[in-house]
């Protein structure tokens, strides 16, 4: 069900995947029950072949349209440091806003991913839809210059992601790449990536673990249904990877995706992650040989 990013164990038996789904699924309604409307109790989870959603050769995420659905926002532009709504819709085929039809994937109807151009300023927002087919959330872009904004979706086990430019004006002080290194800080944790040399076309683990002070933290807590959550973008035109590990644990407390990036390039690695009720980004830059 992930399109380019996805976990290596596809050889799963469908048995096992489909009870492993089950398990998830009382896991997200018990938690639902309890939190109440923290889970989008919108369409039904898709029980979709494994690896069929989006799985393609084509880059996701460069164009406000795909498979006969497009992005349309409310205004393309935005006031840095001020809090407002941003609304679009998507719109099917007949050019009106599609209400219906979009698939529970990672606990959410649809994800927003919020990024400068500059792949700084990285925001994940769940917005809400109203009867009308017009999704809204509260977005705070913190400063000036051309944002990305990518709305994730899934429709008949079909991954969509439609991205459009959001323009805060200002002035605008792009920032340079962080150098790739094995390890980013956040929030006082620190993160290490573990992986082997990246080959565009070439399935290769990444495996992230956090420590504190030192010192491994393993009490890393469900996010989305998931140990933990990744988007790639790639620099030069944000081409976009999106990820959702399966395994609910892993022996050394590591986060545990499988990547496959298309092409050569270099990308920046968005890991999110959640610890004491709290989501923590760590964000990587990595490079891919041809
Ligand atoms: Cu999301």
């Amino acid at each position: 069900m992930l399109p380019i990013v996805r976990r290596s164990a596809l050889t799963q038996s469908v048995v096992v995947r489909l009870g492993l789904f089950a398990a998830v699924l009382a896991l997200v309604f018990g938690a639902a029950a309890a939190v109440g409307a923290a889970v989008d109790p919108g369409e039904p989870a898709a029980t979709c072949e494994p690896g069929h959603a989006g799985m393609g050769h084509s880059p996701l995420g460069l164009s406000t349209n795909q498979d006969g659905t497009t992005i349309s926002p409310a205004s393309f532009t935005v006031a840095a440091g001020r809090r407002q709504p941003l609304r679009f819709r998507v719109l099917g085929e007949d050019g009106k806003a599609l209400r219906t039809g979009f698939e529970v994937e990672a606990q959410r109807r649809l994800h927003l991913i919020v990024v400068r151009r500059d792949l700084t300023g990285y925001q994940h927002l769940h917005p809400a839809m109203a009867a009308d087919g017009t999704w809204s959330v509260p977005l705070k872009v913190a400063q000036p210059g051309a944002y990305r904004v990518f709305a994730d979706f899934q429709r008949s086990c079909q991954k969509h992601v439609l991205a459009a430019d959001l323009l805060a004006g200002g002035d605008f002080r792009p920032a340079a790449l962080p150098a790739p290194a094995p390890t980013a800080s956040t929030d006082g944790f620190d993160v290490r990536l573990e992986r082997p040399a990246l080959h565009a076309g070439r399935e290769a683990a990444l495996r992230f673990t956090v420590s504190r002070d030192g010192r491994p933290v393993r009490e890393i807590q469900p996010y989305l249904g998931a140990r933990g959550h990744l988007v790639a973008l790639r620099r030069g035109d944000l081409a976009y990877l999106h990820a959702h590990p399966e395994e609910q644990e892993d022996a050394a407390g590591a986060i545990p995706f499988a990547a496959d990036f298309l092409s050569a390039g270099t990308y920046r690695l968005f890991l999110q992650f959640k610890i004491d009720e709290v989501v923590h980004t760590a964000g990587f830059t990595v490079e891919v040989a041809p």
